[in-house]
């Protein structure tokens, strides 16, 4: 199956098709001093922490080159272009002044996407926070929140009028987890406690910043963008597998949906925190929730399939019984399995948990790493498969019921794959790292075919 033979009969004739990008990992723009240190350009010099030892600082050079890249985005034939906003860029210590060149960068940005009939979709938090506030505790010290909702305030005054839809944080649970319980992402911490007033801080972050969108720019949509998880179990299950699970479920889905959308929080997972740490997380510290949650991005990759037999926590706190398990055999280059059938599943439960939502997949993409032939054209076949069965899943769940208003693609361009550095390729369009020339892969043809035919 290739994309264009997806079947787009059943969509809405609104249905929006985009791809998504992020600041730290295609912008550039820090050699020439106009945005400030982050907590990946600190990570990007710890040795080994990034597998081919590259540094993210240079990205593929997205702000030199804005209007070939904006025209490329134009020729792709997207209704809409989601991309997040380098907080050190606009504000280069993260608090204080404001940094004008940074500013206007994003109005060419969105005014060069709004020319082009592309509908911008902003992103606030995309992982690089400013390295100052990593050194007065970062994401878990709550002063940094209060200065998230300013920066957020200062977004809302200058593209509060041009942009539409908002999300607040991308996928907290690798700030949260990867982040400071793992160490793999910055700020590269291996902290229980750490973790865990992260993951209380971002629920709180989310719903004050939302707040803060609402009071000065009332048209617009906010929602949060969370990379939810289909898990399912192979062997048998007991009582304390079933308890084991919950609480999974928990880490990666139910916190963040119950603490940003209704202002609770799993019990099973405050109790694992408290029983690990002595923290007890009081969920009446979360502030009003209405604000952020008239959308929902959805990232979705692969699924999770546990099966007995675990060896203590690593990424899952309270678990002892659990392992990871393979999900059928095809992987992609990152080790990722295949799992569409999950995308389905996933939507359909949260349209069960909430009827109706508005409900965007913000990322779905695969990692597969072809170069050019020798006629400079890139044949990536595997993607091109992959892509048509995770999108046909996603239409499927229209069938069923759930209220989905688009897809974007991971990614637009290749880009910076975090602690893999520029050894792993998600996007649609090649970059030559050395000269970074774009060349449109076949993927990028056919996502174009599809959604064009349109
Ligand atoms: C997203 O993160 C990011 O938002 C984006 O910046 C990034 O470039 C993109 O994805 C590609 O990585 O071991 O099979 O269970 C995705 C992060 C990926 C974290 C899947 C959990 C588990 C895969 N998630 N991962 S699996």
């Amino acid at each position: 199956m290739k994309i264009r033979d997806v079947v787009t009969r059943n969509l809405p004739k609104d249905f929006v098709w985009g791809t998504a990008t992020s600041s730290y990992q295609i912008e550039g723009g820090f050699q020439s001093g106009i945005r400030g240190r982050c907590i990946w350009d600190d990570l990007c010099d710890v040795p080994d922490a990034i597998r081919d030892g590259t540094k993210g600082g240079i990205g593929i050079d997205h702000v030199e080159r804005l209007e070939e890249d904006l025209d490329l985005l134009k020729w792709m034939g997207i209704n809409s272009y989601r991309f997040s906003i380098s907080w050190p860029r606009v504000q280069l210590t993260g608090r204080g002044n404001f940094n004008q060149a940074g500013i206007d960068f994003y109005h060419r940005l969105i005014d060069g996407l709004l020319k082009r009939g592309i509908e911008p979709n902003i992103t606030l938090y995309h992982w690089d926070l400013p390295s100052e506030l990593q050194s007065i505790g970062g994401w878990s010290n709550p002063h940094v929140v209060d200065l998230f909702v300013e920066y957020t305030e200062k977004m809302a005054r200058e593209y509060g009028s041009k942009v539409k839809y908002w999300s607040t944080l991308n996928e907290p649970w690798c700030t949260t987890y990867l982040g400071h319980l793992i160490g793999e992402h910055a700020p590269g911490i291996k902290d229980l406690p750490t973790t865990v007033k992260v993951a209380h801080q971002l629920v709180r972050a989310h719903a004050l910043a939302s707040k803060a969108i609402k009071l000065i720019a009332p048209s617009v949509k906010v929602g949060v963008v969370l990379n939810l998880a289909d898990q399912r179990f192979i062997g048998q299950r007991s009582d304390s597998i079933q308890k084991e699970l919950d609480i999974v479920d928990s880490i990666m889905n139910l916190w963040w949906l119950q603490g940003m959308f209704e202002g609770r929080y799993p019990k099973n997972l405050i109790d694992v925190f408290e029983d690990l740490t002595g923290l007890h997380i009081d969920e009446s510290e979360i502030p009003n929730t209405e604000f952020g949650r008239d959308w929902l991005g959805l990232n979705y990759y692969a699924g999770q399939v546990f099966a007995p037999g675990g060896a203590g926590f690593g990424l899952f706190p309270g678990t002892k019984e659990l392992a990871g398990a393979p999900w059928g055999t095809e992987r992609t280059d990152i080790g990722w399995s295949w799992t569409p059938d999950g995308l389905k599943n996933l939507l359909v439960r949260l349209n069960e948990m909430y009827p109706n939502l508005p409900i965007f997949i913000t990322e779905n993409g695969a990692c597969y790493n072809n170069v050019p032939d020798e006629f400079g054209k890139v044949d990536d076949a595997k993607r091109q498969e992959y892509m048509a069965l995770y999108i046909q899943s996603a239409i499927e769940s229209i069938d069923a019921g759930v209220n989905l208003r688009g897809y974007y693609a991971w990614s637009m361009w290749d880009n910076f794959e975090w602690a893999f550095g520029f050894s792993m390729r998600f996007g649609l369009v090649y970059v030559d790292f050395d000269s970074l020339k774009r060349i449109v892969k076949e993927s990028g043809h056919q996502y174009r075919e599809l959604i064009t035919r349109l």
